[in-house]
């Protein structure tokens, strides 16, 4: 089972977030309206406290709050303080280191912050796709922060305020709310227009080359669980790649069959290595389910790392035995479905062959299942 749907069939599992449709005085009208304010409230997964790992910049962040109040930090030179804030993933420790930030200036702030609210939103809710849901079934609501003391990002009346109800009574501006309905119509979009245009963005291309060459995004190791390097296109990517590769994988405490684990190129032109560990290829029906998952889980890491090229070397066909026209089938089909069920994020895959020969049998593969 692939890890997308495999994310979906664990969130069926859990409880459904659930959304309550309340109503919201605007003028002589009456909306819909989903209010919102602490992380473990109803609706608390649209607080920007609500715990939630996306990938931002190149780097991995806990929540929201983590991405604004680093960028905070930043915007007035703190990077003292910007290190403090990546050090914890308490949101209410985000708050007040970023509030002591020195040359903090408001005008700057005022006009930034609804920028890095954006940024920090699209992340949280493009990459989990249980928020994206939630949100997206809160329909055409208004979405509105409650607290009492937060005139700017909520709307300043409490969870339980009769004013929360009349736009005229609010003391607050309610930034954060605005914010997330404008992240849902951009998701809806983005539906619409995948709707419009099937058309996978990612790209299949075949060459014949030293995967260790390619300037990519990211190149794939064939890699053994260890992680510690080996022969084949492992001892050619550590070798490449110089020692500080060994010595990160070293921290990673090794990898299962079938998974996949990231690194920095180092010495190589690729700025990542995704390394995954095929199967030993045994003639029994989980050879091809654990090389699916290889291809899969590298796929789903490149994403989450936002890597829009990436090389694969035929995985498990050297050393671990897999025949290669078994594996590239298993190969072919698996990144094709991937492109389908990802169909908005742009990727370039490279299948890199080491001799013509799998050129021409990657090739054909690719031409049968066209
Ligand atoms: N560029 C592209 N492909 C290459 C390169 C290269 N530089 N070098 C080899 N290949 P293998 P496995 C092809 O044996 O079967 C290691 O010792 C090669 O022709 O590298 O998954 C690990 O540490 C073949 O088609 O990987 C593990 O212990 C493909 O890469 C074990 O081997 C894979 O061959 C993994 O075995």
């Amino acid at each position: 089972m692939d890890k997308s749907s495999s994310n979906k069939s664990s969130s069926n599992m859990r409880a459904r977030i659930a959304i309550q449709h309340d109503t919201l005085k605007i003028g002589c009208k009456t909306c819909g309206a989903v209010y919102f304010h602490l992380p473990e409230e109803l609706h608390g997964f649209l607080s920007n406290w609500y715990p939630s790992r996306f990938v931002l910049d190149g780097m991995q962040f806990s929540s929201a709050e983590q991405y604004i109040m680093y960028r905070k930090c930043l915007t007035f030179g703190d990077t003292e303080s910007a290190k403090k804030v990546l050090g914890t993933t308490d949101p209410a420790q985000h708050q007040a280191i970023a509030q002591k930030a020195t040359g903090y200036h408001d005008k700057v702030w005022n006009g930034l912050r609804q920028v890095i609210l954006m940024r920090a939103l699209t992340a949280k809710f493009t990459q989990n796709e249980e928020l994206r849901d939630a949100l997206l079934r809160t329909g055409e609501d208004y979405l509105v922060e409650c607290a009492h003391k937060d005139k700017v990002w909520a709307c300043g009346e409490g969870l339980q305020d009769e004013e929360r109800r009349d736009i005229d009574k609010w003391s607050g501006k309610n930034i954060l709310g605005f914010a997330l309905m404008e992240v849902r119509n951009m998701l809806r979009m983005q539906e619409i227009s995948s709707e419009l245009d099937p058309r996978p963005r990612g790209t299949i291309t075949v060459q014949v080359n030293d995967i260790t060459t390619l300037a990519v995004d990211a190149i794939v190791n064939a890699a053994n669980r260890s992680l510690l390097g080996g022969g084949g296109v492992d001892g050619a990517i550590h070798r490449a790649a110089g020692p500080q590769l060994v010595k990160e994988c070293a921290t990673l405490g090794g990898c299962d069959t079938g998974e996949a684990k990231i690194t920095q190129g180092y010495k190589l032109p690729a700025k990542w290595v995704i390394h995954t560990v095929g199967p030993v290829y045994r003639g029994k029906g989980t050879d091809a389910e654990l090389l699916s998952h290889c291809y899969r889980n590298s796929l789903d890491l490149a994403m989450e790392n936002n890597i829009h090229s990436i090389a694969f070397p035929a995985i498990s066909t050297g050393v671990y035995g897999y025949p290669l026209d078994e594996a590239t089938a298993v190969a072919v089909s698996t990144v094709k479905q991937w492109l389908e069920d990802h169909r908005d994020y742009a990727i370039d895959v490279i299948f890199c062959c080491f001799s013509q020969k799998a050129y021409d049998v990657y090739q054909a593969c690719l031409d049968k299942t066209e």
